[in-house]
């Protein structure tokens, strides 16, 4: 059996269900980490909570909206700005943070009046809004507020808005995989085809599961423009409510995130009968194939390689300018799950890279089976990893570059390895050609910054003196 417990997790020892290394001829069928299931008490998680993906992941990209957050502020304050999904709507989207600031007299009394203030306050600040999102937290769910009976009453009495409400307190489920779920299937349930899109195109898809992270959405929808096919709805980069609504009038689904939003895939596939494709965004040979792919499925086949073509006359010679400098660095993907999947062959086979560790917060056993089918023989698969064990893999391999977030990434820097943000991007866009020029850009001044040997020389120096 592959798998292993590591030093640090001696007095937790059922973490050694979630390490996993892949051997020799192992088949996926025969053995998983375990995954997406409670975080064991005394291993310190990485994991964020259901509230947070609903909202920090899916709903908080949309630009028209107002995002109200009923509960506590922290609830409110501590998703804000932490990721970068830029929009044209001059980044409103960016700007705010809207709370129903309970306190321990809601708590004792019912907050819904407090939420019913705070939810007219916000469309009378922001006139021009008529669009909302409720989030509820761990409190207002615990004290039993109902929210949408209060977001009805507004409706009636404003007239002219129209709410959306995510029931996600953060202890639901085991990681904020629970949140993407309750926001997909609830959009699906009350939202979906209660709007008619203008169709300007025979060919009409929505990409699902690509939030404008660094401007990646604008980068697919380019290559859906040059295409001459419609994108009804980014599930939800760049997107606005109202285009959401409209998401049954595609032809196809694009999938590029399937953990956040393969729900609503499935959900547009049962309900309205509409085909699922699942492609990968980042990197050259990936792109390639699901531009070709969706050519493939409209008919659209010359169009997808006059796009290809371009692309690859624009961005070739730069991306084998840093795969000299890049072939056969080690790399670390310690992110939430899908991105370890789409990037291990893409770094291999796109920049000869070696993807020696990965660790997902919240994948499913899907993703597992997908991450560990595609990587390498001899690396460490981690499930819900903390940092101890983090730690301990950079005692056992080199690594010369670490995809993780700010948080970890801070660590790491300590031991003058370099990280790059692998959730909200140093500087994007990542997908599509010139994404992987990006991403690799970052690494080459990540891995080859004079700053490393530098700070590694201080010992030395304060020794000397
Ligand atoms: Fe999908 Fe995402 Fe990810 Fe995700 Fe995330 Fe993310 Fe991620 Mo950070 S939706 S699952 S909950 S690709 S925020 S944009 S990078 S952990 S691997």
């Amino acid at each position: 059996m592959p798998l292993k417990l590591f030093c640090c997790d001696e007095c937790i020892p059922e973490r050694q269900n979630h390490v996993y290394i892949k051997e020799e001829g192992e088949d996926t069928t025969q053995c998983l980490p375990l995954s997406n299931i409670e975080t064991i008490p005394g291993s310190l998680s990485e994991r964020g909570c259901s509230y947070c993906g609903a909202k920090l992941v899916i709903g908080g990209v949309i630009k028209d909206c107002i995002q109200m957050i009923h509960g506590p502020v922290g609830c409110a304050y501590d998703t804000w700005h932490t990721k970068r999904y830029p929009s044209d709507n001059d980044n409103f989207q960016l700007k705010y943070v809207w709370s129903s600031d309970t306190k321990e007299k809601h708590i004792v009394f019912g907050a819904e009046k407090q939420l019913k203030k705070a939810i007219k306050e916000a469309f009378k600040e922001f006139p021009k809004i008529k669009r909302m999102f409720v989030y509820t937290t761990c409190t207002t769910a615990l004290i039993g507020d109902d929210p949408k009976a209060v977001c009805r009453e507004v409706e009636e009495e404003l007239g002219d808005v129209d709410i959306f409400v995510v029931e996600c307190p953060g202890f639901a489920g085991v990681s904020q995989s629970k949140g993407h779920h309750e926001l997909n299937i609830g959009w699906m349930r009350d939202k979906i085809g209660t709007l008619e899109p203008e169709i300007k195109s025979e060919y009409t898809i929505n990409v699902i599961g690509d939030y404008n992270i660094q401007g990646d959405t604008y980068v697919l929808q380019r290559y859906s423009d040059k295409m001459g096919i419609q994108v009804i709805a980014h599930f939800t980069g760049n997107v606005t409510y109202d285009q959401l609504r409209c998401m049954h009038r595609a032809k196809l689904n694009v999938v590029n995130c399937a953990r956040s939003a393969g729900y609503i895939a499935n959900e547009l596939k049962r309900v309205y009968d509409i085909p699922r494709m699942d492609v990968d965004t980042w990197g050259f040979d990936y792109i390639k194939a699901a531009l070709r792919k969706i050519g493939a499925f409209f008919g659209l086949e010359d169009k997808a390689e006059e796009v290809i073509a371009d692309e690859v006359a624009k961005y070739e010679g730069k991306l084998n300018w840093y795969k000299e400098r890049l072939k056969g660095k080690k790399v670390c993907i310690w992110t939430g799950g899908p991105r370890l999947w789409h990037w291990t062959k893409a770094l291999e086979d796109d920049l000869g890279m070696e993807v020696v560790a990965m660790s997902s917060k919240f994948g499913h056993q899907e993703d597992f089976e997908k991450v560990i089918a595609r990587g390498r023989v001899g690396t460490i698969y981690i499930d819900d990893g903390n940092e101890l064990e983090f730690f301990e893999v950079l005692d056992n391999i080199h690594a010369d570059i670490i995809f993780t977030g700010p948080r970890v990434g801070d660590l790491v820097k300590k031991l003058h390895i370099p990280y790059i943000n692998g959730h909200a991007y140093h500087n994007g866009p990542y997908m599509g050609f010139e994404g992987a020029v990006n991403m690799a850009r970052d690494m080459y001044n990540g891995i080859y910054s004079p700053m490393w040997s530098l700070a590694g020389k201080d010992p030395r120096v304060v020794q000397e003196l």
